[in-house]
Protein backbone atom coordinates (compact mmCIF):
# COMPACT_ATOMS: atom_id res chain seq x y z
CA UNK A 1 0.00 0.00 0.00
CA UNK A 2 1.05 3.68 -0.40
CA UNK A 3 5.07 4.20 -0.98
CA UNK A 4 5.59 0.46 -1.05
CA UNK A 5 3.33 -0.21 -3.95
CA UNK A 6 4.67 2.22 -6.51
CA UNK A 7 3.63 5.61 -6.44
CA UNK A 8 4.73 8.45 -8.61
CA UNK A 9 4.92 10.70 -5.20
CA UNK A 10 8.02 9.16 -4.18
CA UNK A 11 11.35 9.50 -5.88
CA UNK A 12 12.55 6.41 -6.89
CA UNK A 13 16.47 7.22 -6.35
CA UNK A 14 15.62 8.26 -2.88
CA UNK A 15 13.57 4.72 -2.24
CA UNK A 16 15.83 3.48 0.36
CA UNK A 17 16.02 6.32 2.40
CA UNK A 18 12.48 7.22 2.11
CA UNK A 19 11.22 3.87 3.05
CA UNK A 20 13.68 2.97 5.86
CA UNK A 21 11.83 2.31 8.91
CA UNK A 22 12.35 4.45 12.13
CA UNK A 23 14.31 3.47 14.92
CA UNK A 24 13.50 0.68 17.03
CA UNK A 25 10.89 1.90 19.64
CA UNK A 26 12.58 1.31 23.73
CA UNK A 27 10.87 0.10 26.16
CA UNK A 28 9.33 -3.89 27.68
CA UNK A 29 8.77 -6.37 25.54
CA UNK A 30 6.38 -6.05 23.05
CA UNK A 31 2.84 -6.99 24.03
CA UNK A 32 0.50 -9.53 22.04
CA UNK A 33 -0.63 -7.97 19.12
CA UNK A 34 -1.67 -10.64 16.71
CA UNK A 35 -5.43 -11.47 17.28
CA UNK A 36 -5.74 -14.90 16.21
CA UNK A 37 -4.39 -18.46 17.94
CA UNK A 38 -1.20 -18.96 15.98
CA UNK A 39 -1.78 -22.03 13.67
CA UNK A 40 -5.00 -20.66 12.25
CA UNK A 41 -4.68 -19.74 8.81
CA UNK A 42 -6.11 -17.52 6.94
CA UNK A 43 -7.59 -19.97 4.21
CA UNK A 44 -9.84 -21.29 6.83
CA UNK A 45 -11.98 -18.31 7.31
CA UNK A 46 -11.08 -16.50 3.54
CA UNK A 47 -10.61 -17.93 0.36
CA UNK A 48 -7.86 -15.88 -1.12
CA UNK A 49 -7.38 -14.59 -4.44
CA UNK A 50 -4.01 -15.59 -6.25
CA UNK A 51 -3.49 -12.61 -8.08
CA UNK A 52 -1.51 -9.77 -6.41
CA UNK A 53 -3.33 -6.53 -6.50
CA UNK A 54 0.29 -5.26 -5.60
CA UNK A 55 3.73 -5.75 -4.25
CA UNK A 56 6.38 -4.33 -2.52
CA UNK A 57 9.96 -4.86 -0.71
CA UNK A 58 8.37 -7.23 1.68
CA UNK A 59 4.64 -7.79 1.16
CA UNK A 60 1.92 -8.55 -0.92
CA UNK A 61 -1.44 -7.39 -1.09
CA UNK A 62 -4.41 -9.87 -2.14
CA UNK A 63 -7.59 -9.73 -2.13
CA UNK A 64 -10.67 -12.30 -0.45
CA UNK A 65 -13.48 -13.20 0.39
CA UNK A 66 -14.81 -13.91 3.52
CA UNK A 67 -16.33 -17.67 3.31
CA UNK A 68 -19.10 -17.14 5.64
CA UNK A 69 -20.41 -13.63 4.95
CA UNK A 70 -18.81 -13.11 1.67
CA UNK A 71 -17.38 -9.76 2.55
CA UNK A 72 -14.47 -8.86 -0.02
CA UNK A 73 -11.52 -8.10 2.02
CA UNK A 74 -7.77 -6.88 1.29
CA UNK A 75 -4.91 -8.90 2.81
CA UNK A 76 -0.87 -7.10 3.04
CA UNK A 77 1.03 -10.70 3.13
CA UNK A 78 4.34 -9.99 4.35
CA UNK A 79 6.99 -12.20 4.55
CA UNK A 80 8.82 -12.33 7.61
CA UNK A 81 11.73 -13.43 6.45
CA UNK A 82 12.42 -9.90 4.39
CA UNK A 83 10.69 -8.07 7.35
CA UNK A 84 14.44 -6.68 9.17
CA UNK A 85 12.48 -5.94 12.74
CA UNK A 86 9.14 -7.80 13.46
CA UNK A 87 8.75 -5.89 16.54
CA UNK A 88 8.19 -2.16 14.31
CA UNK A 89 5.80 -4.19 12.02
CA UNK A 90 4.27 -5.30 15.24
CA UNK A 91 4.02 -1.65 16.26
CA UNK A 92 2.40 -0.48 13.49
CA UNK A 93 -0.28 -3.64 13.17
CA UNK A 94 -1.08 -2.42 16.68
CA UNK A 95 -1.43 1.15 16.22
CA UNK A 96 -3.75 0.36 13.50
CA UNK A 97 -6.02 -2.20 15.16
CA UNK A 98 -6.14 0.44 17.97
CA UNK A 99 -7.45 3.14 15.37
CA UNK A 100 -11.67 3.48 15.63
CA UNK A 101 -12.66 5.92 13.24
CA UNK A 102 -14.96 5.89 10.10
CA UNK A 103 -12.32 7.66 7.90
CA UNK A 104 -9.39 5.19 8.89
CA UNK A 105 -9.07 1.69 7.05
CA UNK A 106 -10.10 -1.12 9.60
CA UNK A 107 -7.64 -3.95 10.32
CA UNK A 108 -9.78 -6.36 10.72
CA UNK A 109 -6.99 -9.61 12.58
CA UNK A 110 -4.05 -11.35 11.52
CA UNK A 111 -2.82 -14.36 11.30
CA UNK A 112 0.56 -15.92 11.77
CA UNK A 113 2.39 -18.64 10.43
CA UNK A 114 6.37 -19.89 10.09
CA UNK A 115 6.40 -17.62 7.21
CA UNK A 116 4.21 -14.97 6.74
CA UNK A 117 1.83 -12.54 8.92
CA UNK A 118 -1.15 -12.04 7.10
CA UNK A 119 -2.87 -8.43 7.89
CA UNK A 120 -6.56 -8.59 6.85
CA UNK A 121 -8.35 -5.01 6.30
CA UNK A 122 -11.23 -3.46 5.40
CA UNK A 123 -11.46 -3.33 1.30
CA UNK A 124 -11.67 -0.25 -0.49
CA UNK A 125 -12.10 -0.86 -3.69
CA UNK A 126 -12.87 3.12 -5.65
CA UNK A 127 -9.31 3.67 -6.36
CA UNK A 128 -7.30 6.69 -4.27
CA UNK A 129 -7.52 10.23 -4.63
CA UNK A 130 -4.25 11.37 -6.48
CA UNK A 131 -5.41 8.95 -9.57
CA UNK A 132 -9.04 10.80 -9.21
CA UNK A 133 -6.98 13.99 -9.23
CA UNK A 134 -5.17 13.40 -12.04
CA UNK A 135 -8.60 11.89 -13.81
CA UNK A 136 -10.17 14.84 -13.63
CA UNK A 137 -7.16 17.64 -13.53
CA UNK A 138 -8.34 19.56 -10.34
CA UNK A 139 -11.40 18.49 -8.44
CA UNK A 140 -14.00 21.18 -7.72
CA UNK A 141 -13.55 23.19 -4.32
CA UNK A 142 -17.44 21.61 -3.06
CA UNK A 143 -15.99 17.64 -4.05
CA UNK A 144 -12.29 18.75 -2.37
CA UNK A 145 -13.74 20.18 0.46
CA UNK A 146 -15.92 16.90 0.58
CA UNK A 147 -13.11 14.33 1.03
CA UNK A 148 -10.80 16.64 2.86
CA UNK A 149 -13.37 17.01 5.59
CA UNK A 150 -12.77 13.58 5.83
CA UNK A 151 -9.53 13.39 5.93
CA UNK A 152 -9.36 16.03 8.87
CA UNK A 153 -11.83 14.23 10.78
CA UNK A 154 -9.56 11.21 10.28
CA UNK A 155 -6.09 13.01 11.87
CA UNK A 156 -7.90 14.97 14.63
CA UNK A 157 -8.60 12.01 15.54
CA UNK A 158 -5.42 10.22 15.63
CA UNK A 159 -3.81 13.85 16.77
CA UNK A 160 -6.01 13.37 19.80
CA UNK A 161 -5.18 9.93 20.23
CA UNK A 162 -1.16 11.05 19.72
CA UNK A 163 -0.62 9.51 16.55
CA UNK A 164 0.89 10.74 13.92
CA UNK A 165 1.08 9.59 10.49
CA UNK A 166 4.07 10.66 8.92
CA UNK A 167 3.00 9.97 5.31
CA UNK A 168 -0.01 11.75 4.61
CA UNK A 169 -1.21 12.08 0.58
CA UNK A 170 -3.27 11.88 -1.92
CA UNK A 171 -2.28 7.98 -2.47
CA UNK A 172 -3.33 6.99 1.19
CA UNK A 173 -6.24 8.53 0.63
CA UNK A 174 -9.08 5.68 -0.74
CA UNK A 175 -12.47 5.68 -1.72
CA UNK A 176 -14.19 3.01 -0.64
CA UNK A 177 -17.00 2.60 -3.53
CA UNK A 178 -15.91 3.59 -6.71
CA UNK A 179 -16.98 6.79 -8.15
CA UNK A 180 -19.34 5.07 -10.89
CA UNK A 181 -21.38 4.46 -7.50
CA UNK A 182 -21.10 6.96 -5.95
CA UNK A 183 -21.51 10.93 -6.42
CA UNK A 184 -18.47 12.26 -5.10
CA UNK A 185 -19.63 14.81 -2.65
CA UNK A 186 -21.05 11.75 -1.51
CA UNK A 187 -18.34 9.85 -1.35
CA UNK A 188 -16.77 8.05 1.77
CA UNK A 189 -13.12 8.58 1.88
CA UNK A 190 -10.23 6.20 4.46
CA UNK A 191 -6.80 7.11 5.10
CA UNK A 192 -4.25 4.07 4.46
CA UNK A 193 -0.70 3.16 5.29
CA UNK A 194 0.40 3.01 8.72
CA UNK A 195 4.23 2.30 7.71
CA UNK A 196 5.44 5.28 9.27
CA UNK A 197 2.99 6.09 12.17
CA UNK A 198 3.46 5.84 15.78
CA UNK A 199 2.85 7.66 18.95
CA UNK A 200 4.20 10.86 20.20
CA UNK A 201 3.69 12.90 23.61
CA UNK A 202 3.55 11.57 27.00
CA UNK A 203 7.32 12.60 27.72
CA UNK A 204 8.55 10.83 24.05
CA UNK A 205 9.99 13.93 23.18
CA UNK A 206 10.29 15.49 19.62
CA UNK A 207 9.87 13.14 16.79
CA UNK A 208 12.96 12.28 14.91
CA UNK A 209 12.72 10.39 12.05
CA UNK A 210 13.29 11.64 8.33
CA UNK A 211 10.64 9.85 6.79
CA UNK A 212 7.35 10.20 4.34
CA UNK A 213 7.02 11.27 0.62
CA UNK A 214 9.26 14.13 -0.67
CA UNK A 215 6.83 16.07 -2.72
CA UNK A 216 4.65 15.68 0.95
CA UNK A 217 6.71 16.08 3.91
CA UNK A 218 7.12 19.06 6.27
CA UNK A 219 10.42 20.77 5.64
CA UNK A 220 11.05 20.40 9.34
CA UNK A 221 11.31 17.00 9.46
CA UNK A 222 14.54 17.12 7.25
CA UNK A 223 16.03 18.87 10.82
CA UNK A 224 14.89 15.74 12.57
CA UNK A 225 13.02 17.71 15.24
CA UNK A 226 9.26 18.14 14.70
CA UNK A 227 5.84 17.48 15.65
CA UNK A 228 2.75 16.32 14.64
CA UNK A 229 2.61 19.34 13.00
CA UNK A 230 4.26 17.53 10.23
CA UNK A 231 0.94 16.00 9.05
CA UNK A 232 -0.98 19.39 8.70
CA UNK A 233 1.93 20.59 6.26
CA UNK A 234 1.31 16.94 4.04
CA UNK A 235 -2.17 17.81 4.37
CA UNK A 236 -1.87 21.39 3.30
CA UNK A 237 -0.33 20.38 0.04
CA UNK A 238 -2.52 17.34 -0.50
CA UNK A 239 -5.64 19.98 -0.56
CA UNK A 240 -3.95 22.33 -2.84
CA UNK A 241 -3.27 19.45 -5.18
CA UNK A 242 -6.81 18.74 -5.12
CA UNK A 243 -7.83 21.80 -5.95
CA UNK A 244 -4.79 22.59 -8.73
CA UNK A 245 -4.62 19.13 -9.90
CA UNK A 246 -0.40 19.49 -9.35
CA UNK A 247 1.35 19.40 -6.16
CA UNK A 248 2.73 22.77 -4.98
CA UNK A 249 6.45 21.98 -5.75
CA UNK A 250 7.70 19.78 -9.18
CA UNK A 251 11.10 18.45 -8.94
CA UNK A 252 12.92 15.28 -9.50
CA UNK A 253 15.40 15.23 -6.53
CA UNK A 254 14.61 15.09 -2.86
CA UNK A 255 17.23 18.44 -2.46
CA UNK A 256 15.63 20.64 -5.04
CA UNK A 257 11.60 19.80 -3.35
CA UNK A 258 13.43 20.76 0.13
CA UNK A 259 14.75 23.93 -1.45
CA UNK A 260 11.61 24.62 -2.90
CA UNK A 261 9.68 23.92 0.22
CA UNK A 262 11.42 25.97 2.55
CA UNK A 263 10.42 28.49 0.57
CA UNK A 264 7.01 27.66 1.20
CA UNK A 265 4.27 27.01 -0.47
CA UNK A 266 3.07 29.11 -3.75
CA UNK A 267 -0.06 30.76 -3.51
CA UNK A 268 -2.92 28.11 -4.83
CA UNK A 269 -5.26 30.71 -6.91
CA UNK A 270 -7.76 28.86 -5.78
CA UNK A 271 -10.00 31.58 -4.00
CA UNK A 272 -11.50 30.89 -0.61
CA UNK A 273 -9.32 28.16 0.15
CA UNK A 274 -6.14 29.71 -0.25
CA UNK A 275 -5.75 31.16 2.93
CA UNK A 276 -6.59 27.93 4.65
CA UNK A 277 -4.12 26.34 2.48
CA UNK A 278 -0.83 29.11 3.18
CA UNK A 279 -1.84 28.30 7.12
CA UNK A 280 -1.57 24.99 7.05
CA UNK A 281 1.53 24.92 5.13
CA UNK A 282 3.20 28.07 7.64
CA UNK A 283 7.26 27.33 7.43
CA UNK A 284 6.80 27.98 11.36
CA UNK A 285 5.40 24.62 12.31
CA UNK A 286 4.25 26.19 15.56
CA UNK A 287 1.84 28.60 13.73
CA UNK A 288 0.31 26.00 11.63
CA UNK A 289 -3.49 24.89 12.91
CA UNK A 290 -4.59 21.87 14.39
CA UNK A 291 -6.54 19.48 12.28
CA UNK A 292 -9.67 20.20 14.64
CA UNK A 293 -8.67 23.95 13.77
CA UNK A 294 -9.09 22.92 10.03
CA UNK A 295 -12.59 21.59 10.54
CA UNK A 296 -13.61 24.64 12.28
CA UNK A 297 -12.59 27.05 9.71
CA UNK A 298 -14.83 28.43 7.87
CA UNK A 299 -14.06 26.82 4.11
CA UNK A 300 -14.50 23.00 5.77
CA UNK A 301 -17.11 23.92 8.42
CA UNK A 302 -20.02 25.26 5.82
CA UNK A 303 -19.65 21.41 4.46
CA UNK A 304 -20.71 19.87 7.91
CA UNK A 305 -24.11 18.54 8.05
CA UNK A 306 -25.87 18.74 11.42
CA UNK A 307 -28.28 16.71 12.91
CA UNK A 308 -31.34 18.13 11.50
CA UNK A 309 -34.62 16.99 13.29
CA UNK A 310 -36.70 15.78 16.77
CA UNK A 311 -37.13 12.56 15.55
CA UNK A 312 -33.63 11.60 15.55
CA UNK A 313 -32.59 12.87 18.92
CA UNK A 314 -35.53 10.47 20.06
CA UNK A 315 -34.59 7.56 18.63
CA UNK A 316 -30.98 8.38 19.86
CA UNK A 317 -32.19 8.63 23.53
CA UNK A 318 -33.98 4.88 23.20
CA UNK A 319 -31.06 3.56 21.89
CA UNK A 320 -29.14 4.99 24.40
CA UNK A 321 -31.01 3.97 27.18
CA UNK A 322 -31.37 0.62 26.07
CA UNK A 323 -27.11 0.60 25.88
CA UNK A 324 -26.73 2.03 29.11
CA UNK A 325 -28.74 -1.08 30.71
CA UNK A 326 -27.49 -3.72 28.25
CA UNK A 327 -25.72 -6.84 29.45
CA UNK A 328 -22.34 -6.34 29.20
CA UNK A 329 -22.22 -9.52 27.31
CA UNK A 330 -24.13 -8.74 24.78
CA UNK A 331 -22.45 -5.36 24.28
CA UNK A 332 -19.19 -6.74 24.01
CA UNK A 333 -20.57 -8.95 21.18
CA UNK A 334 -22.55 -6.41 19.56
CA UNK A 335 -19.26 -4.66 19.89
CA UNK A 336 -17.34 -7.23 17.28
CA UNK A 337 -20.47 -7.22 15.06
CA UNK A 338 -20.37 -3.50 14.83
CA UNK A 339 -16.48 -3.76 13.86
CA UNK A 340 -17.12 -6.00 11.04
CA UNK A 341 -20.30 -4.41 9.64
CA UNK A 342 -20.49 -2.91 6.20
CA UNK A 343 -20.38 0.95 5.90
CA UNK A 344 -23.26 0.58 3.47
CA UNK A 345 -25.38 -1.17 6.22
CA UNK A 346 -24.21 1.43 9.04
CA UNK A 347 -24.24 4.65 6.54
CA UNK A 348 -26.59 6.72 8.36
CA UNK A 349 -25.07 5.96 11.73
CA UNK A 350 -21.74 7.27 10.83
CA UNK A 351 -23.31 10.52 9.41
CA UNK A 352 -25.17 11.01 13.01
CA UNK A 353 -21.59 10.35 14.35
CA UNK A 354 -20.30 12.53 11.66
CA UNK A 355 -22.61 15.39 12.91
CA UNK A 356 -21.94 15.05 17.16
CA UNK A 357 -18.58 14.65 16.82
CA UNK A 358 -16.50 17.41 18.10
CA UNK A 359 -13.52 17.16 16.38
CA UNK A 360 -11.50 14.53 18.63
CA UNK A 361 -13.33 11.39 16.44
CA UNK A 362 -15.82 10.84 19.50
CA UNK A 363 -18.85 12.12 20.97
CA UNK A 364 -18.18 13.83 24.35
CA UNK A 365 -21.33 13.17 26.92
CA UNK A 366 -21.91 16.74 26.76
CA UNK A 367 -22.71 16.75 23.26
CA UNK A 368 -24.64 13.40 23.66
CA UNK A 369 -26.68 15.26 26.45
CA UNK A 370 -27.56 18.21 23.98
CA UNK A 371 -28.27 15.84 21.42
CA UNK A 372 -30.98 14.13 23.47
CA UNK A 373 -32.04 17.17 25.58
CA UNK A 374 -35.40 16.89 24.13
CA UNK A 375 -35.44 13.29 25.98
CA UNK A 376 -37.31 13.77 29.36
CA UNK A 377 -34.60 10.76 30.26
CA UNK A 378 -31.23 12.73 29.08
CA UNK A 379 -29.89 13.19 32.71
CA UNK A 380 -30.74 9.25 33.59
CA UNK A 381 -29.40 8.35 30.86
CA UNK A 382 -26.07 10.29 30.90
CA UNK A 383 -25.70 9.28 34.55
CA UNK A 384 -26.26 6.00 33.49
CA UNK A 385 -23.73 6.25 30.86
CA UNK A 386 -21.27 7.98 33.69
CA UNK A 387 -21.44 5.24 35.76
CA UNK A 388 -20.46 2.80 33.77
CA UNK A 389 -16.89 4.78 33.33
CA UNK A 390 -18.01 6.02 29.72
CA UNK A 391 -16.72 9.29 29.24
CA UNK A 392 -17.25 9.82 25.23
CA UNK A 393 -18.22 7.35 22.62
CA UNK A 394 -15.92 5.91 20.38
CA UNK A 395 -17.34 5.26 16.82
CA UNK A 396 -17.65 1.23 17.21
CA UNK A 397 -19.40 1.98 20.34
CA UNK A 398 -21.89 4.37 18.80
CA UNK A 399 -22.64 1.94 16.15
CA UNK A 400 -23.19 -0.75 18.81
CA UNK A 401 -25.33 1.37 20.40
CA UNK A 402 -27.47 2.64 17.61
CA UNK A 403 -27.73 -0.32 15.28
CA UNK A 404 -30.97 -2.15 15.26
CA UNK A 405 -31.58 -5.92 15.27
CA UNK A 406 -32.79 -5.72 11.62
CA UNK A 407 -29.01 -4.46 10.41
CA UNK A 408 -27.20 -6.87 12.60
CA UNK A 409 -29.35 -9.72 12.97
CA UNK A 410 -27.89 -11.39 9.50
CA UNK A 411 -26.49 -14.31 9.16
CA UNK A 412 -23.17 -13.74 7.98
CA UNK A 413 -22.23 -10.94 10.65
CA UNK A 414 -22.98 -12.98 13.69
CA UNK A 415 -21.11 -16.20 11.87
CA UNK A 416 -18.44 -13.80 11.86
CA UNK A 417 -18.38 -12.40 15.34
CA UNK A 418 -18.96 -15.64 16.35
CA UNK A 419 -15.80 -17.06 14.94
CA UNK A 420 -13.72 -13.68 15.64
CA UNK A 421 -14.93 -14.46 19.81
CA UNK A 422 -14.52 -18.29 18.56
CA UNK A 423 -10.07 -17.71 18.74
CA UNK A 424 -9.59 -21.99 18.89
CA UNK A 425 -12.77 -22.38 16.66
CA UNK A 426 -13.84 -25.17 18.83
CA UNK A 427 -17.34 -23.98 17.68
CA UNK A 428 -18.11 -22.87 21.05
CA UNK A 429 -17.48 -19.63 23.38
CA UNK A 430 -15.76 -20.64 26.51
CA UNK A 431 -15.35 -18.30 29.15
CA UNK A 432 -11.27 -17.26 28.94
CA UNK A 433 -12.09 -16.32 25.37
CA UNK A 434 -15.17 -14.05 26.69
CA UNK A 435 -13.02 -12.47 29.09
CA UNK A 436 -10.39 -11.57 25.98
CA UNK A 437 -13.13 -10.04 24.30
CA UNK A 438 -14.59 -7.97 27.35
CA UNK A 439 -11.20 -7.00 27.43
CA UNK A 440 -10.75 -5.66 24.26
CA UNK A 441 -14.26 -3.81 23.50
CA UNK A 442 -15.44 -1.66 26.28
CA UNK A 443 -13.66 -3.30 29.22
CA UNK A 444 -13.58 0.45 30.67
CA UNK A 445 -17.38 -0.20 30.93
CA UNK A 446 -17.90 -3.22 32.52
CA UNK A 447 -15.84 -2.10 35.53
CA UNK A 448 -13.04 -4.91 34.67
CA UNK A 449 -14.83 -8.00 34.45
CA UNK A 450 -13.22 -10.72 36.40
CA UNK A 451 -13.59 -14.68 35.25
CA UNK A 452 -16.21 -15.56 37.76
CA UNK A 453 -18.18 -12.09 36.92
CA UNK A 454 -17.61 -13.85 33.24
CA UNK A 455 -18.66 -17.14 33.94
CA UNK A 456 -22.36 -15.99 35.82
CA UNK A 457 -22.79 -13.98 32.19
CA UNK A 458 -21.93 -17.23 30.48
CA UNK A 459 -24.27 -19.16 32.73
CA UNK A 460 -27.26 -17.01 31.98
CA UNK A 461 -27.02 -17.98 28.20
CA UNK A 462 -25.75 -21.11 28.44
CA UNK A 463 -28.81 -23.33 27.75
CA UNK A 464 -27.16 -26.69 27.89
CA UNK A 465 -24.94 -26.13 30.60
CA UNK A 466 -22.01 -26.68 28.75
CA UNK A 467 -20.27 -23.66 30.54
CA UNK A 468 -19.96 -22.32 27.11
CA UNK A 469 -22.05 -20.60 24.38
CA UNK A 470 -22.61 -22.34 20.95
CA UNK A 471 -23.77 -20.62 17.96
CA UNK A 472 -27.16 -21.27 18.74
CA UNK A 473 -26.90 -19.61 22.66
CA UNK A 474 -25.03 -16.86 20.57
CA UNK A 475 -27.87 -16.10 18.69
CA UNK A 476 -29.79 -16.26 21.96
CA UNK A 477 -27.83 -13.93 23.09
CA UNK A 478 -27.70 -11.20 20.64
CA UNK A 479 -31.70 -11.31 20.16
CA UNK A 480 -32.08 -11.42 24.07
CA UNK A 481 -34.10 -8.20 25.36
CA UNK A 482 -31.80 -5.28 25.82
CA UNK A 483 -33.64 -4.42 28.78
CA UNK A 484 -36.01 -5.70 31.53
CA UNK A 485 -38.66 -3.29 29.53
CA UNK A 486 -38.34 -4.69 26.16
CA UNK A 487 -40.47 -7.33 26.12
CA UNK A 488 -39.82 -9.08 22.41
CA UNK A 489 -36.76 -11.05 21.91
CA UNK A 490 -35.83 -10.88 18.40
CA UNK A 491 -35.32 -14.23 17.23
CA UNK A 492 -33.38 -14.29 13.98
CA UNK A 493 -33.36 -16.98 12.01
CA UNK A 494 -36.71 -19.03 13.27
CA UNK A 495 -38.85 -17.15 11.26
CA UNK A 496 -42.77 -18.07 12.36
CA UNK A 497 -44.97 -17.47 9.57
CA UNK A 498 -46.85 -14.02 10.52
CA UNK A 499 -50.48 -13.67 11.19
CA UNK A 500 -52.12 -10.61 9.78
CA UNK A 501 -53.64 -8.12 12.29
CA UNK A 502 -57.60 -8.86 12.91
CA1 LIG B 1 -13.72 -21.79 21.57
CA1 LIG C 1 -23.66 -24.07 26.04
Amino acid sequence: MGCVDGCNGCLGAFFGLWRKRPPAISGEGCPEILVNTPGHKVHDAFRVKKRALGKGGFSTVKRLINRKTGQVCVMKEVRKSAVSNLRLLQEEVKLQASMDHPHIVRLFETFEDENFIDIVMESCHGGDILSLIEKSGGLTPTDAAHLFRQLMLALSYMHHCQVVHRDIKPENLVLKEPTEQTVLCRANVKLIDFGFARKFGDGQGRLKTICGTPLYVAPEVFTGSYTEKCDIWSSGVTLFQMLCGQPPFKADSVQVILQQSRQGVPKSGTGASEGLVSWMCDLRADARPSAQQVLESSWLSATNERLSNAETSDEIATNLQNFSEMNPLKRACLNAIAHVMEDSDIERLRQTFESLDSGEGTISLDTLRKAISKSADADSICSSLTKDGCREMDYTDWVSANVQPQQYLKEGYCWEAFRIIDKDSSGKISVPELCQVLARHGASRCGGLDEAKCERLVAEFDKNGDGEIDFDEFLDLLGSPSTASDISPVRPFRVKPMRDAP
